[in-house]
Order: structure tokens, then sequence, then C-alpha cells
């Protein structure tokens, strides 16, 4: 952060507004709501501990998964804020098997979607590790003034117009992009705002720390095992061994690896035959700012950003960090 001035994410929108390629005002307005709800979310998140608002709910959600609470209430908190916007069309999450269209008058002349995933690695809240929100946002393809339709969210990652994360952890971080660079804000608890902490975050061309889930080691594919073994290989050469670090929370894989350099693998060959990550809110997001700081994001083979969805729920296999990293581990895979 510039020592001589703190600047809030509010007036960082209003000073930067060239960097959204449509009107002016519109990405502010959206952001918003995303900025108002992440605020909301944060207090109960850190009210977790000693509020009645742990446990799983008796729903499983659409992937046939423990729902707990904190992910119904995000998903809610988000929803109506975004449902208060003028700009927003519809809205598809991750706790929710279908899109949901706005239809009210204000919404006659909304011309954005937003895909999310409100609270991504609720598992961990209960033993008060990090989790965070994700979203990516789009203009929709069918006309303004008439209900969202499916290929609205089933735009390939390359057409976001915006996307960021939240991360609740040891503090509360917004990063978000909109294809001008990457932009971290962090909260200051005590005023409530979200200040200018990360300007134009770069990703180191390569680091040395390699995050996948091992314990899942014997299902993955030959080339993501011979590449775990490389990470492990003694070679001072090329600083290895790696470093491994895995969390179970995407957010916060993926913000470190971005800051100190590192590679997240979430391959195919687990219980999940395509991996488990979401393309449209998990994937797509993560690869979108991967890339506007430098980064790479593929499913091993092929750049995320140009997979054109073909269901809401989509799962993909994800590779994603340190451009070098990355290409070194698509290397392993094609043998
Ligand atoms: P979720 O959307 O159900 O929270 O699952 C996504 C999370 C990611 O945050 C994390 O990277 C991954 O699941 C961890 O999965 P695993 O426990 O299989 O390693
Ligand atoms: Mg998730």
């Amino acid at each position: 952060m510039s020592a001589a001035r703190a600047i809030t994410l509010g007036e960082y929108l209003v000073e930067n507004q060239e960097m959204f390629p449509y009107a002016k005002g519109e990405l502010t307005a959206l952001l918003s709501a995303i900025r108002l709800a992440a605020k909301v979310v944060n207090r109960e998140i850190n009210k977790a501990g000693i509020a009645d608002i742990l446990g799983a709910t008796d729903d499983d959600n659409v992937q046939g998964e423990r729902q707990m609470k904190l992910d119904v209430y995000a998903n809610d908190v988000f929803i109506k804020a975004l449902r208060q916007r003028g700009e927003v069309a519809g809205v598809a999450s991750e706790e929710l098997e279908d899109f949901i269209a706005f239809t009210d008058p204000i919404h006659s002349n909304a011309k954005y979607i937003v895909a999310m995933d409100p609270l991504d690695g609720s598992s961990n809240v209960d033993v008060n590790v990090s989790i965070g929100t994700i979203f990516s946002i789009y203009r929709r393809v069918t006309p303004v003034g008439t209900p969202v339709q499916l290929e609205d969210f089933l735009q390939p990652g390359s057409a976001q117009v915006a996307a960021g994360y939240v991360i609740y952890g040891s503090s509360t971080i917004l990063v978000y992009t909109t294809g001008h660079g990457v932009h971290g804000f962090t909260l200051d608890p005590s005023l409530g705002t979200f200040l200018l902490s990360h300007e134009s975050i770069r990703m180191p061309e390569r680091g040395v720390i390699y995050s996948i889930n091992e314990g899942n080691y014997v299902h993955f594919p030959d080339g993501v095992k011979r590449y775990i073994k490389y990470c492990q290989e003694l070679d001072p050469a090329t600083d290895r061994p790696y470093t491994s670090r895995y969390i179970g929370s995407l957010v916060s894989d993926f913000h470190r690896n971005m800051l100190k350099g590192g590679i997240y693998i979430y391959p195919t060959g687990t219980k999940s035959p395509k991996g488990k990550l979401r393309l449209l809110y998990e994937c797509n997001p993560l690869a979108f700012i991967a890339e506007q700081a430098g980064g790479r994001a593929t499913d091993g083979f092929q750049r995320i950003l140009d997979i054109k969805p073909e269901e809401l729920h989509q799962r993909v296999p994800y590779f994603a960090g340190s451009t070098a990293m990355v290409l070194e581990a698509e290397g392993f895979l094609r043998g």
C-alpha cells in the first residue's frame, strides 16, 4: 500500500473506471454489491466459533456434498445483494442446481450475469481455516429486457469482464481483475473498509511450492505422478525438492501461490473422474486472475479460458499458477 495515501476500494473503482470495458459506473455498482455482501459474510464467519451456526444442514447441495450452514447463509447474502442491483440479470451459484433470473422492473436494463461460489472450502470453517468467495462476471448474450437463459452462463471464461475472490483469512482480502491487472484490498475491520494493499499483483514466473492433495496419489494419471516425483527430487540447480503446501481451500492455496510462486493442481483420476473443481465459478475466475497476474491456468492440455462450458456445474482438471511450473507439469502429462 502506498505509504502516502490510503485508498479505499470504492475510491479506486471510481478513479479507475476506464479499466471497465463498458459503461462507467456499472462495475462500481456490481463490485459494491459484492463488497457489501463480503463484509456481511465476513462478520458471520468471524463469529462462527461462538454463534450457533456451525454444523451441517439436512440438505445436500447439488454436487451431493454436505452443505454447511454458512454456505447457505453466504449464498443468500450474495444473491440478495446482487438482486438489489439493476445491473445484474441473473446469478448461478455452486449452491443452486439451476441459475436464477432476476425479473423485477429494476432488472429490465440489466446487462450482466454473475457466476459464483459463495463460500468455497466451507468444511474448513469449523477448524478456523481460511475460506473464500469466488465470482465471475459476464455480459449477457441474450437480449436485455428478457429473462436470462442458460447460454448467458455457458460462455467461455475468455468472455469474462471481471472476476475476483475474497479470502476470509488471517485478514480478509478482496482481489479482482477487469482485464487490467490484478488488485487486492484488505479489510480494515475497525473501519469496515477495504483498503488498497496489493496493486498490480504479478505472479512470479516460477516458485518452489506445489499444491495438490497427495492422498489421492494412487488415483492420479501417470503424468501427474511423474510430476510429483519430479517436484520431490533433489536438484539444487532448480531449487528442488519443491515445498509442498496444501490448505484444501482453493482461494487460499491459489492466493499464496500467486504471491509467492507455485503451482496448484487438482487433476482427474480421483473419486471424481473429471476432477473436482467447477469450471464456471471456481476455475474460470481464478484462471482470469492467474493470466492477468502473468500466470497460467490449463486443464493440463488446454487453456481453461478457452473451454466452452456445456453445463452449469461442469468439473475440469485444474493446473494453475506460475507459468514456468504449469508448463513443466503439462510436459509431464504429455509424457
Ligand atoms: P467445495 O466447493 O465443496 O468447498 O470444494 C472445493 C474445495 C476447494 O476449496 C479445495 O481446493 C478442494 O475442494 C479440496 O478438495 P480435497 O479435499 O479433495 O483435496
Ligand atoms: Mg466450491
